[in-house]
C-alpha cells in the first residue's frame, strides 16, 4: 500500500527569507472559529491575528490564541516520541524513534487483544482541536475494526445535544449577525465575553438599537452588569425558572396556541408539568427575587423578536437535560419563531449535515464506557478490565470529573497508557508512551464554527515542531501496522483531506479548496420556521419527546433537589475562563487561580481576600487564595475551568471536587453540581 503520510517533522520552507502573512482558521473548541492571519518567517510562527476577510470574527482574536506561539515553541511542547523511565506521574521519559514507539504500542495492543479481547482497550478522546481530520476519522476506523470498548463522548454538550435533537432535530439556529434584529436577548447560562467573544459586539449593537437584555447566570458576568434584568439563579435550578416562564405564557393566555397546534406535539403535557411552577415557587427554588422573575416572564411574553442564547453552563448538573429542554421549548410556546432575530441559538455544528462517508466501517456492539466515569472505568471495570488506555485530543486529568479517582487509575502498574498530545499535560505525565502531535498551525483540518455558521480550511502554515505528526498520519500508520486497513482506506492526512474534499458536496469542497468560506444548504443566517424547520420525523417540535421520557430518571420537566448538605452547603461552579480553552494553554504561567466567594459567606467563615483557603468535600481538597466578591451569589463559589495541577498549591484542581454523577438526560458531566465547604488554611 502506498503511504501518503507526510514525513514526521514536515518542513514547509528553508531558512531565511522575508516574513509572510498566510490565512488559516482556528479550530479550537470555541463557538467562533476565527479566521486567522498568521505571520510566518522561515517556517516559524511570528504572530497570529484575526483575518479581516471574515465579517463575523472581524479581524480580531482572543488573547489566548494570540499567545499560541508560547505553546507551540514552549518548554512543555512534546517534540519526540518517548517512553516512560520513571514512576507513573513522575514525568521521566526517554526519547525513542517513531518506529520504536509505534511498535511498542502495537505489540502491547496485540498481546492484550489475545489475552483479554479488544474490549480491554479504551480509546479516550474529546474536543482537542475539534476538527474533521483530527477526530472520528482514521482513528475511528481503527477502533471500530479492532472492536475496542466504545466511548460515550459526554464530557460536554451531551444534555444540550440530546434536548436540541429531541425537540428540533438540531435545526440550525440564529447566528451572530442576526442578534442585532432582536428586541429582547436572553443569555441563559452562557458567558460570551469569555467563551465566544465575537457575539458581544452584536449584543451591544442590539442594545444600542433598543433591545432589552436578560441574563440568567449565578455570576454577575460583564454582560449581566449591563442587563435590564439579571437573575442570579442557584446552579441547577434553571428547569424551575424556565417552567415558571412556560406557566406564565400558558396561564396568562400569552402562549402561541395556533403555532403549537400547527407545529408542535406534546404542548399539553408540558403545560401540565409547568403548572406547579408558579413564579413565586420557582423564584424561591432558584433563590431569586420573584418580582424580577415576573418581569422577565412578562418581557419575554411580550417582546418580538425575542431571542434566547442557550449556553452550556446550565447543562452541567443533575437537572441539566430537563433545564435545556425547558429553555429551548420556550420559543415554541412563546411563538418567537418566524422572524429574523427571534427563536433560539444553540450549537450550530449540525447545520452542515455532513456525514462521514470516509468512516465506512459499521459500529461494533462492544461495551460503552461513559467518559465522565473514567476513574471508575480504570479502577472498577471488570471482564475485561481496561488494560490499554489510548488518550488523544483530551486531557482527562484536568478536564474530566473525579480527578483523584482518575489518577488512582492511571497509577495502576498493569495499565498501559498511551498519550498522544501536543504538550506534556497532567495526563501525559502518567503515560507509558507519549506521542507528539502537531498543532493546528502545523497540519490540515477543517474548522467548523458552532456559533456562527461557517466552515473553513485549516492549513499547515509553519514547520512541524520536532517530530510532531498529525493524528491522521499516526492512526493511519497504527492501523496499517495492526493490519486493519484495506486498499480503499485513507492512510494519512493528505490522503484523507483529498477524500473528504471529494466527498463533500461540490460547491462546498471547491470553495474550501480555494480558501473561501462556503455556504451550507440552510444559508449563513437562516430564520427558524422560515428557512429551516425541525429535522424531527414529523417536522414538528416535539415538546414531550418520548425518547427522552424513556431515559430521564424522574421523567421530563422534573426538578431534582439540591445535593447540598449541612457539611457541604456551597455550590461550586467552574465556568470557562479567558486564560484557557478547556485546559488547552493551561500550561502557560498564569496569575493565581482563586476561589471566588460572596462577602457574606466569607464573613460567616471569618475569611477575607488575604486568605488562602481549603475548598473541600468528600472527594478531595483544593488549596488556593480567596477572592471575595459579590459577583457570585451567596451559597455559590467559583473556580475556573481547565486549570492545570501546577497552578494549584496542593496539586488538585476543581475537577477533583466534581462528582462523577451524570445529568438527567444525555449522561453528561455534572461539573457544576459539586457541593463543598470552605475554610481557612492554617499557616503551616
Ligand atoms: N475562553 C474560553 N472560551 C471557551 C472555552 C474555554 O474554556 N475558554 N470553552 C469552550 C467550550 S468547550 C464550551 S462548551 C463553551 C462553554 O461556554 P459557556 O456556555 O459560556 O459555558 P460555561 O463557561 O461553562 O458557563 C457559562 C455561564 O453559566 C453559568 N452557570 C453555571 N452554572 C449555571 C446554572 O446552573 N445555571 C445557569 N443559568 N448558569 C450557570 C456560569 O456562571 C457561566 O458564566 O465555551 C467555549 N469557549
Ligand atoms: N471543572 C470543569 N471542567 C470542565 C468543564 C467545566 O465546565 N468545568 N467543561 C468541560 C468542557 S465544556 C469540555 S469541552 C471539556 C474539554 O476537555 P478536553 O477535550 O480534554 O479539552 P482540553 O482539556 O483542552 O484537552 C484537549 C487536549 O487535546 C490536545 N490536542 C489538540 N489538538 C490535538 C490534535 O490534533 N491531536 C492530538 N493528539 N491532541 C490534540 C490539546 O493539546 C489538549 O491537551 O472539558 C470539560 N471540563
Ligand atoms: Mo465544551
Amino acid at each position: 500500500m502506498a503511504s501518503t503520510t507526510r514525513p514526521s517533522g514536515a518542513r514547509l520552507s528553508t531558512p531565511g527569507g522575508p516574513a509572510t502573512e498566510v490565512e488559516s482558521a482556528c479550530p479550537l473548541d470555541c463557538p467562533d472559529s476565527c479566521s486567522l492571519s498568521v505571520t510566518v518567517r522561515s517556517g516559524r510562527l511570528v504572530s497570529i491575528d484575526g483575518a479581516r476577510s471574515n465579517p463575523t470574527t472581524n479581524g480580531y482574536i482572543c488573547a489566548k490564541v494570540r499567545r499560541f506561539g508560547d505553546r507551540v515553541y514552549g518548554p512543555d511542547r512534546l517534540r519526540y516520541p518517548a517512553i516512560r523511565r520513571g514512576r507513573k506521574g513522575e514525568g521521566r521519559f526517554a526519547r525513542v524513534s517513531w518506529d520504536e514507539a509505534l511498535e511498542t504500542i502495537v505489540s502491547r495492543m496485540q498481546q492484550v487483544i489475545t489475552e483479554s479481547g479488544a474490549e480491554a482497550i479504551l480509546p479516550f478522546s474529546y474536543g482537542g482541536s475539534n476538527g474533521m481530520l483530527t477526530q472520528d476519522a482514521i482513528d475511528l476506523l481503527l477502533w471500530r475494526r479492532l472492536g475496542v470498548s466504545r466511548l460515550a463522548r459526554t464530557l460536554c454538550a451531551a444534555p444540550t445535544g440530546a434536548a436540541n435533537m429531541a425537540l428540533y432535530g438540531k435545526m440550525a439556529s440564529v447566528t451572530y449577525q442576526d442578534y442585532v434584529h432582536a428586541k429582547l436577548i436572553v443569555l441563559w447560562g452562557v458567558n460570551p465575553s469569555v467563551s465566544g467573544l465575537h457575539l458581544v459586539p452584536y449584543i451591544r449593537e442590539a442594545q444600542k438599537r433598543g433591545a432589552a437584555l436578560v441574563v440568567i447566570d449565578p455570576r454577575t458576568t460583564a454582560l449581566a452588569r449591563s442587563a435590564d434584568i439579571h437573575l442570579a439563579v442557584r446552579p441547577g435550578t434553571d428547569v424551575a425558572v424556565a417552567l415558571a416562564l412556560h406557566r406564565y405564557l400558558f396561564e396568562q393566555g400569552l402562549a402561541a396556541f395556533a403555532f403549537l397546534e400547527q407545529h408542535a406535539t406534546g404542548a399539553d403535557r408540558l403545560r401540565e408539568r409547568a403548572y406547579d411552577w408558579t413564579i413565586d415557587r420557582a423564584a424561591m427554588t432558584a433563590g431569586i427575587d420573584p418580582q424580577a422573575l415576573g418581569q422577565a416572564a412578562d418581557l419575554y411574553a411580550r417582546s418580538q423578536p425575542a431571542l434566547i442564547r442557550c449556553g452550556w453552563g446550565l447543562e452541567r448538573n443533575r437537572n441539566g437535560g430537563n433545564a435545556v429542554l425547558a429553555v429551548l421549548a420556550l420559543p415554541a410556546v412563546g411563538g418567537k419563531f418566524g422572524v429574523r432575530g427571534g427563536g433560539y441559538s444553540m450549537s450550530n455544528s449540525a447545520s452542515w449535515s455532513i456525514d462521514r462517508p470516509w468512516v465506512d466501517s459499521p459500529e461494533p456492539s462492544t461495551r460503552v464506557v461513559n467518559m465522565n466515569r473514567l476513574g471508575r472505568a480504570l479502577t472498577e471495570l471488570d471482564s475485561p478490565p481496561v488494560r490499554v488506555l489510548f488518550s488523544y485530543n483530551c486531557n482527562p486529568v484536568a478536564s474530566v470529573p473525579d480527578q483523584e479517582r482518575i489518577i488512582k487509575g492511571l497509577e495502576r502498574e498493569d495499565l498501559f497508557t498511551v498519550v498522544f498530545e501536543q504538550v506534556m499535560t497532567d495526563t501525559a505525565l502518567y503515560a507509558d508512551v507519549v506521542l507528539p502531535a502537531t498543532t493546528f498551525l502545523e497540519g490540515y483540518d477543517f474548522a467548523k464554527a458552532y456559533g456562527p455558521i461557517s466552515l473553513q480550511m485549516v492549513r499547515p502554515v509553519i514547520d512541524s515542531v520536532g517530530e510532531a505528526r498529525p493524528n491522521a498520519d499516526v492512526f493511519g500508520e497504527l492501523a496499517q501496522r495492526l493490519g486493519v486497513l484495506t486498499e480503499r482506506d485513507a492512510t494519512g492526512e493528505l490522503d484523507l483531506i483529498v477524500r473528504i474534499l471529494a466527498d463533500l458536496p461540490t460547491a462546498i469542497g471547491e470553495r474550501l479548496q480555494s480558501g473561501e468560506r462556503p455556504e451550507p444548504p440552510c444559508g449563513l443566517a437562516p430564520v427558524q420556521f422560515v428557512d429551516v424547520f425541525p429535522n424531527t420525523p414529523d417536522r414538528r417540535v416535539q415538546l414531550f419527546p418520548p425518547e427522552l421520557e424513556a431515559v430521564a430518571p424522574e421523567g421530563l420537566y422534573r426538578y431534582q433537589a439540591d445535593p447540598a448538605t449541612a457539611r457541604f452547603p456551597l455550590a461550586l461552579i467552574s465556568p470557562a475562563s479567558d486564560r484557557t480553552i478547556s485546559s488547552t494553554l493551561g500550561e502557560l504561567p498564569r496569575p493565581d487561580v482563586k476561589l471566588t466567594m460572596h462577602p457574606d459567606d466569607a464573613a460567616q467563615r471569618g475569611l477575607d481576600d488575604r486568605d488562602t483557603v481549603r475548598v473541600f468535600n468528600e472527594l478531595s481538597e483544593v488549596q488556593c487564595p480567596l477572592a471575595v466578591s459579590p459577583s457570585v451569589p451567596r451559597g455559590t463559589v467559583s473556580l475556573p475551568k481547565g486549570v492545570w495541577r501546577r497552578s494549584i498549591k496542593n496539586g488538585k484542581t476543581g475537577t477533583a471536587l466534581v462528582p462523577d454523577t451524570l445529568t438527567d438526560i444525555g449522561g453528561g458531566a455534572c461539573f457544576n453540581d459539586a457541593r463543598v465547604q470552605v475554610a481557612s488554611l492554617p499557616v503551616a
